[in-house]
């Protein structure tokens, strides 16, 4: 499976960070070409959440010795083309995202940023959990001592396990 992504001045293919959106579909165990390009004239990085990558190639050539290791985040000079070889092989969740960002913390605090999940062979991205602890808790305080909540024993945590 190859990926293309394409850096401007704060989005990767044309979209900033959105939490609830899965960008990309990686299955368990298949090897992966990311693809990624910079197309303006300024300092990029790429950084992919949950596993390490090679550099296979820049601009088709072979990387240089800096680049041949284990990396999590590349440099990316403007307008060369970093084809990336990743396999993400385990943690599989449809719903929970890995992120991938360009890592000048500028850049990924102003949404240069993308999401990714990890699925078994055949299963689809899901959705998102929201990030909105306050209606949880909510939800419990209708279950304290006293109102309607199921039946239990004098000092019982009933939270416990959810933490
Ligand atoms: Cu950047």
């Amino acid at each position: 499976m190859t990926r293309e992504f394409e850096l401007d001045d704060r989005r990767i293919n044309g979209r900033t960070m959105d939490m609830g959106r899965i960008d990309e579909t990686a299955t368990v165990d298949a090897t992966e070409v990311w693809e990624v390009r910079s197309i303006v004239p300024m300092p990029h990085s790429f950084h992919v959440h949950d596993v390490q990558f090679r550099v296979l190639t820049v601009d088709g050539d072979p990387p240089p010795p800096e680049l041949a290791g284990p990396k999590d985040t590349v440099y990316l000079e403007p307008n060369r083309t970093y084809r990336l070889l990743m396999r993400f092989e385990d943690y599989t969740d449809p719903d929970v995202p890995y992120m991938f960002h360009c890592h000048m913390l500028l850049h990924e605090d102003e949404g240069m940023m993308g999401q990714f999940v990890v699925v078994e062979p055949g299963q689809d991205a899901g959705t998102v959990p929201e990030h909105d602890g306050g209606a949880e808790h909510g939800d419990h305080s209708g279950a304290d001592p006293g109102g309607s909540g199921p039946d239990v024993a004098p000092g019982t945590d009933v939270h416990q396990g959810q933490h």
